[in-house]
């Protein structure tokens, strides 16, 4: 464990500091994991609130959550929730009294909101899914660059906080306003490194669907989630979800930050895809996800009794717009057959399916799964490709054996 993350840096929460001093004892006994793609050998690795998750990097922290975790239930456990932090200067102390959110530019009144302050407004909850851009990155083919991840660069959970809205409404958005600015409490290891900050559309921002958010799950915000105030755009890729939030800026113009401009961009083409090695044209910042699909109950290399029923199981979830359907081939793609859903926890939420079989022929066996939304969206049956790796949702394959 790296001494940053140290008992000083988490002095707030003892829990967290008895986690990263058993995670600074590594070595003796320590379990690693192998991806299934090149170079995919991983450590697991504890950090501060965090129980033993794939450590893709040290500095800046990012873990990936075991792909085991989405089998236990639709709801990822805090301890399990991945991590994603661009910046290696994460905030290290934040006396919850002292910390204030600021809300400037063009508004009425300019806020400065303590916790409290936020805590008196209307609460909301919203089940929803967090997910990187970058989540499945390791399995491109041709390989692009960027962290190389399997499955587990998501999550989803229950998050309570205030509406991103209702602040912005209290200060009152200026005419002119075009765009939300958004920033938080982690900065560069170095001054030139540009500050992660993203900005929301103002229409987007004041539709009433993006929180902020101090509580996940019924806890406060895991600190490497963002403690103690984090954005909840639902439906959007995570590099919206702003962690350690302490500063709304609305701006009359496009923000030109290197993490809009630059970083988290797709190409300007259907399916946001170009072919396989090329460079797109045009690009745009990424959006909303596309509708995936995971079989979670059987794992590749898994053996099932021929003439015994298995209860096929996985997850499925969307941008929003609505699942209507999952099915399932269990014969790698001749036939199709619809899951049953299971039940609805909101439509930004992971979705269970199940699906009743009864392999008949020993060998070996292809299972594939495919969601459809409400808008007509499915997933290809071969992953599209692009030069940042994003967005991948292609039908999942696992392969098994029938004995
Ligand atoms: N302050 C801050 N917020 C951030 C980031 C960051 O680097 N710094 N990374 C973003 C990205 S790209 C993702 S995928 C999500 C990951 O959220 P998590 O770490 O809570 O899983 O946080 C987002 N919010
Ligand atoms: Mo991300």
């Amino acid at each position: 464990m790296n001494p940053s993350y140290s008992r000083r840096n988490f002095i707030r929460r003892s829990t967290l500091a008895t986690a990263a001093i058993v995670a600074g004892r590594a070595g003796a006994g320590e379990a690693s994991v192998e991806l299934p793609f090149v170079n995919g050998h991983r450590r697991m690795v504890a950090f501060p609130g965090k129980r033993p998750l794939i450590l893709l990097t040290h500095r800046p922290p990012q873990l990936e959550t075991p792909f085991a975790v989405f089998n236990d239930g639709l709801i990822t456990p805090n301890d399990a929730f991945f991590v994603r932090y661009h910046l290696s200067g994460l905030p290290v102390e934040i006396d919850p009294a002292a910390f204030r959110l600021e809300v400037k530019g063009l508004v009425n009144t300019p806020l400065s909101l303590s916790l409290e302050d936020l805590k008196k407004m209307e609460a909301v909850e919203v089940t929803a899914v967090n997910q990187c851009s970058g989540n499945s990155r390791g399995f491109f083919n041709p390989r692009v660059n960027g962290g190389q991840l399997a499955n587990g660069a998501m999550g989803n959970a229950k998050w309570r906080g205030v509406r991103l809205k209702d602040v912005l409404t209290r200060a009152g958005v200026a005419a002119g306003a075009r765009q939300v600015v958004c920033d938080g409490l982690d900065k560069g290891a170095v001054p030139t490194t540009p500050d992660f900050i993203k900005a929301l559309e103002i229409d987007h921002a004041l539709d009433g669907e993006a929180i902020i958010a101090w509580e996940m799950n019924g806890e406060e915000l895991p600190w490497l989630n963002g403690y103690p105030l984090r954005l909840v755009v639902p439906g959007y890729y995570g590099t919206y979800w702003i962690k350690h939030l302490n500063s709304l800026e609305v701006t009359g113009e496009n923000f030109g930050g290197f993490w809009m401009a630059a970083g988290y961009r797709i190409p300007d083409t259907p399916g946001g895809c170009v072919e396989p090695g090329t460079v797109p044209g045009r690009t745009l910042p990424i959006t909303k996800f596309k509708i995936r699909s995971f079989l979670t109950s059987l794992t590749d290399g898994a053996q099932v009794k021929a003439g015994r029923e298995t209860l096929l199981r996985g997850i499925a979830f969307d941008s929003g717009a609505g699942l209507t359907e999952v099915q399932v081939s269990p014969d790698g793609g001749s036939t199709w057959r619809p899951a049953t859903l299971g039940k609805d926890l909101g439509r930004y939420s992971f979705r269970e399916w199940t699906l009743p079989w009864t392999p008949t022929n020993t060998g070996p066996a292809e299972i594939r799964c495919r969601a459809f939304n409400r808008i007509g969206e499915t997933q290809p049956l071969v992953s599209l490709w692009n030069p940042a790796g994003y967005m991948r949702n292609g039908v999942e394959t696992t392969k098994i054996i029938i004995t």
